[in-house]
């Protein structure tokens, strides 16, 4: 008799427990967040007809851009051997030394085409302290050195369309750390 019973409050106790997450499930009621949802995307498709209109009569404002460009590892190499802007963009490029060796120190500098060399060198003669860069006319834009793990930046406007040059002036960097800049119209 003892036996039956307790199975008997055994089967209740589960039952009731079983009942319990029935009830749960069914409190739970999703559907009418799911409808709320629903109607929410119904009201925003109006929206993005406003923003077009007003990006179409921006052109005039010079455009800005982000560019990202790195150094592979402890390497002399960027990860980017090309970036692309418009003439008369405000470029704002960060330089990130992905290296861990302190006497690895990258920057970046646009020079004029045919003048990396020239540039190089004479920043070369400077002290690190100047970032081995002496501004000329043939640097257009440069930032200073970044040690390892660092970032460093720059803006600057795109200069005429065409072709220019990206160097790291490190001693002895210029050499394999390059890149072209393509500046459209
Ligand atoms: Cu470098």
């Amino acid at each position: 008799m003892r036996t039956l019973i307790i199975m008997a409050i055994l089967t209740s106790s589960l039952a009731a427990a079983g009942c319990g997450k029935s009830n749960d499930g069914t409190s739970g009621t999703p559907p009418p967040s799911a409808t709320a949802t629903a109607v929410a995307p119904a009201a925003t498709p109006q929206a993005p007809s406003t923003p077009s209109v007003t990006a179409s009569a921006v052109p005039v404002a010079a455009k800005k851009v982000e560019l990202e460009i790195a150094s592979v590892g402890d390497t002399m190499f960027f990860d980017k051997k090309t970036l692309t802007v418009a003439t008369g963009d405000l470029v704002h490029l960060t330089l990130k030394n992905n290296g861990k060796l302190a006497v690895m120190q990258h920057n970046w500098v646009l020079v004029k085409k045919g003048t990396e060399a020239k540039v190089a060198l004479g920043g070369m003669e400077k002290a690190q302290d100047a970032g081995y860069v002496v501004p000329s006319d043939d640097v257009l834009a440069y930032t200073p050195l970044a040690p390892p793990q660092k970032t460093v930046e720059v803006t600057f406007t795109a200069p005429a369309p065409g072709d220019y040059p990206y160097i790291c002036t490190f001693p002895g960097h210029y050499v394999v750390m390059k890149g072209v800049l393509t500046v459209s119209p």
